[in-house]
């Protein structure tokens, strides 16, 4: 569905120059703001010598520190607040994918804005006031269940709080509400679209027509194989708990070409990784965020790790990030060669005999690290092959892996099932048995 006249917010149309002064005056207000009531920044700025009168344009950004996770670990749990304990509304904390969870807060003025990005993200992605929204991102702590709840209330819509795990009453409550759209990690669509395929309901005969993934990376072979199964457009949406949570960005169903920023809330830059200098739009880099609204934790040149490059506007007036490659703390450095999960995925679901649930075992032989892919046959042609046929599907994987990202692998093909099901919270890809060091 395109968007309609009067639906989009204005600003979501500007002009470049309209987005700049709106961002330049925000900006002022947002450093101004941190400065003022967040202690260790306002220490780190007066160490650097900047100080928030030196921001005259948008690039002067450049001038002022970063902030990262382990400042959050350090003032672990509210010593980076910028309001008084009292005026915090709620609070969430990262899901600790890597590490100790950190702990963040909002106001209630944070919180409406939230759910007024989230409700832009769902229209972006076709969303109308309405429409049935079935949330499986888990609820608690993790910002993807509530994020995704309150700005389908907004957007008015008929929310369904499922929350993530129980997949047969998942499916069964799908059947019987027919739900238009579901918000949930991709990874865990699979198995929902799984548990169809075991009831024999077809793509087509399943009522969901768009899904809103996000919370992990995913590549254009995981779009197809999902969009394939469940019979939808699947719609990537980004965000992290630092910055707010799911919604700083989403893509627009007429043109899934990488999520859109909602530059009127987020400034994004992106920067070199090991030096820090900010890196003209186009290049890959570290994607660094600056908050323009947020009253209770505002984040000043936040460092995500996702690397990525910043795109033009094609849908929105607003830039968009291309597909998230993965954390720098994902990277694999496997005999000096650095890997990213999803680029192994990539090459998984080029062959249409595989499913999108793998994992990625490492382990050490000695000096040398070893890489052992996991992957499954579809389902439909589990136990009907025969062992040449599988021997040929693993082959021709380790050589694409080899050709393409440069890696020598083991292959394990395995039947339906064979590997571990997340059904709550991230999908866990890699497997790293290496000793600690
Ligand atoms: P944690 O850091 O503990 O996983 P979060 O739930 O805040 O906690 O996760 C945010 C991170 O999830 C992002 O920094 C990014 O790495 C990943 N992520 C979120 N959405 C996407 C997406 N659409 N594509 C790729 N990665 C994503
Ligand atoms: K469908």
């Amino acid at each position: 569905r395109l968007p309609q006249p009067g639906e989009l917010d204005p600003i979501e149309t500007a002009s470049r120059d309209e987005i700049a002064a709106l961002q330049l005056q925000r900006l002022k207000w947002s450093l101004r703001h941190c400065y003022d009531h967040v202690a260790p920044y306002r220490q780190r700025c007066q160490a650097k010598g900047v100080h928030p009168d030196d921001l005259k344009q948008l690039s002067d950004l450049s001038l002022f520190p970063f902030m990262t996770k382990s400042d959050l670990r350090d003032h672990y749990p509210f010593g980076l607040l910028a309001v008084p304990r009292e005026r915090i509304a709620r609070l969430h904390a990262s899901s600790g994918t890597t590490g100790k969870s950190v702990v963040v807060g909002y106001t209630q003025q944070d919180l409406h804005h939230w759910a007024d990005i989230v409700a832009r993200s769902i229209r972006a992605a076709g969303g109308r006031p309405g429409d049935m929204v079935h949330v499986a991102y888990g609820y608690g702590m993790f910002t993807g269940g509530l994020g995704a709840h309150y700005g389908a209330e907004r957007l008015g819509c008929t929310v369904v709080p499922m929350s993530g795990g129980q997949t047969e009453k998942q499916v069964q409550q799908i059947v019987d509400f027919r739900p238009d759209i579901i918000m949930v990690t991709p990874s865990y669509s699979l198995v929902i679209a799984e548990e169809f395929e075991r009831l024999g309901i077809a793509p087509q005969d399943i009522s969901l027509k768009v899904g809103i993934f996000g919370a992990e990376p995913w590549g254009e072979g995981m779009r197809n194989e999902i969009e394939k199964k469940l019979g939808i457009d699947a719609i990537d949406i980004y965000g992290l708990t630092e910055v707010m949570g799911p919604g700083v960005a989403c893509e627009c169903i007429e043109s899934k070409d990488g999520p859109v920023i909602w530059e009127d809330h987020f400034y994004p830059e992106i920067i070199d990784p090991d030096t820090g200098e900010v890196l003209p739009d186009g290049s890959e880099g570290e994607l660094v965020f600056t908050s323009l609204t947020k009253e209770a934790f505002p984040v000043i040149r936040y460092r995500t790790r996702d690397l990525t490059r910043l795109l033009p506007p094609t849908s929105r007036a607003f830039r968009r990030i291309d597909k998230i490659t993965g954390r720098s703390d994902d990277m694999l450095i496997i005999r000096g060669v650095n890997v990213f999960p999803t680029q192994i995925e990539e090459q998984i679901l080029r062959d249409a005999r595989l499913s999108g649930n793998y994992q990625v075992v490492i382990s050490r032989d000695g000096h040398l690290d070893n890489l052992e892919v996991r992957c499954e046959l579809q389902r439909e042609l589990s136990g009907r092959l025969n062992p040449a046929q599988v021997q040929e599907i693993a082959k021709s994987l380790q050589h694409r892996i080899k050709t393409i990202i440069g890696v020598s692998t083991r292959i394990s093909v395995l039947e339906v099932d064979g590997i571990p099901r997340t059904v709550v919270g991230k999908a866990r890809r890699v497997i790293d048995e290496r000793p600690k060091q």
